[in-house]
């Protein structure tokens, strides 16, 4: 429960200065410090909107309502939902193809969706179950992994993603009953498109209504880049031990395929160390509708929920796009400010030099600030002669991560050569982070 928090500051706009413009792209590039940015800095990922994901939880809820209370194997529902999700990925133009099985008695569906472009050899998979148990909608398990999923694809649709990988996305049937689907697909994908498979990223339950944060300890690369990412935003992760076996990961890993990806626990009970580093109750299962009739759209963790549906669009554009950003004249530093709780700013500094004349009037300025709540932080642009440019208001209620975006500034009246500054400052209590990195681009 948060403290009421204190009135917004007076806005610290200079009277004639040009405001910054938000044109949060969600680019962000990393280089050597206070230097000329590398040749070959990477992109970093939007934001996935929270509400997205929950609207596509809806929708598998009342699918389920809808098809006498379930999306399992072989029933009604579980087409319905195929349905639902490829209608979501065709209109976003994805190539899209249903994958017909038979398992129990009943014809199973897998749905594969391939990003058109990329390096046809190299290809990056991400999957998740649509089915549920027959007892209920399944909505955490696995409606969270295959919403996550699905509104990652479609985050990659909506940049028009360029990765250098060939990007595909799949949700398979049947996992309830022993990772059918999956397992069907790997088995009847050809030996060379095998080898062409750089790695698998499962969801199985990643919004459990009493989470924990677990990744996979398979692969080191993708396990590392999901860790570095929860170390972004200081939120502890545990190596999920038992989920050898227990999902869709399991007949990739079985022909060598590198594999890793999210968990957020199942009917397992939350231990009290564990309590005290994620909150939640100890000694209560972290899913306690785990194949229950409970396990409807109230069976949610919203902030977990977010994080992972956050996490795995990171790992999306980290493992799958080696692309350069045009390199341009940017000046970039990566060293960490620590921002001080409700405290004073901080600032963050890059030497222009080199340049003649003034700065453009399309100033580009990337920044990567990490901070949980990040409606507790002020952001702005000084320049050399002390002039402050807003980048950023402190918007109370803004409960989401980091600020990490693109803002393009009108410096046109400022001389380009000098020491520009990154201004931020928190200006609310609890919740922390520090400036990751910041660049501008002339
Ligand atoms: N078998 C999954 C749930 C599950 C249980 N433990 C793990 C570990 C890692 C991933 C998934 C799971 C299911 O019921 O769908
Ligand atoms: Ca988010
Ligand atoms: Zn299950
Ligand atoms: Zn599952």
């Amino acid at each position: 429960m948060r403290l009421a928090r204190p009135a917004l500051p007076r806005l610290l706009r200079r009277t004639t200065a040009g405001v910054a413009t938000l044109a949060a792209a969600g680019l962000l590039a990393t280089a050597a410090p206070g230097a000329l940015a590398a040749p070959s800095p990477t992109l970093a990922a939007p934001d996935i909107p929270l509400a997205n994901v929950k609207a596509h939880l809806s929708q598998f809820q009342s699918i389920a309502q809808a098809n006498g209370g379930n999306r399992a194997h072989g029933r009604p529902g579980y087409k319905a939902s195929i349905d639902y999700v490829k209608g979501k990925l065709d209109a976003a133009g994805f190539t899209t193809s249903v994958q017909q099985f038979t398992s129990s008695g009943a014809t199973g569906y897998n749905l594969v969706a391939d990003w058109p472009g990329g390096d046809p050899n190299k290809v990056l998979m991400a999957g998740a179950h649509l089915d549920s148990v027959s007892a209920g909608a399944g909505v955490n398990d696995n409606g969270s992994g295959s919403a996550g999923v699905l509104e990652t694809a479609l985050a990659v649709s909506r940049a028009q993603l360029k990765p250098t990988k060939h990007l595909r996305f799949a949700w398979w049937g049947a996992e309830e009953l022993g990772m059918v689907g999956s397992r069907y697909y790997v088995n009847n994908l050809p030996s060379t498109e095998r080898s062409k498979v750089s790695g698998y990223l499962n969801f199985d339950m990643i919004a459990s209504p009493n989470p924990g944060y677990f990744v996979y300890d398979d692969d080191p690369t993708i396990e590392k880049t999901f860790k570095d990412y929860y170390a972004g935003l200081n939120v502890p992760t545990e190596i999920e031990t038992e989920g050898d076996g227990r999902s869709d990961h399991a007949p990739f890993k079985n022909v060598g395929i590198p594999v890793g990806g999210l968990f957020s626990g199942a009917e397992r009970a939350k231990s009290s160390a564990q309590a005290q580093k994620w909150g939640g109750s100890a000694g209560q299962a972290f899913d306690r509708c785990y194949h229950s009739s409970c396990d409807s759209a109230s069976n949610i963790n919203d902030t977990a929920l977010d994080r992972n549906s956050d996490a795995i669009a990171h790992a999306i554009w980290a493992l799958g796009t080696d692309t350069t950003v045009p390199p341009g004249d940017s000046y970039e530093n990566t060293t960490d400010v620590a921002i001080p709780d409700n405290g004073a700013a901080v600032t963050s500094t890059v030497n222009v030099t080199g340049r003649t004349g003034n700065a453009p009037a399309t100033l580009k300025v990337d920044v990567d600030i990490r901070h949980t709540w990040r409606g507790d932080v002020v952001v702005d642009l000084l320049a050399p002669d002390g002039t402050a440019y807003r980048l950023k208001n402190s918007s109370g209620n803004d409960s989401a991560d980091n600020v990490i975006a693109t803002y393009t500034v009108d410096a046109s009246s400022e001389v380009a050569n000098g020491a520009w500054k990154l201004r931020v400052q928190d200006v609310a209590a609890q919740d922390t982070g520090y400036i990751n990195s910041w660049k501008l681009t002339f």
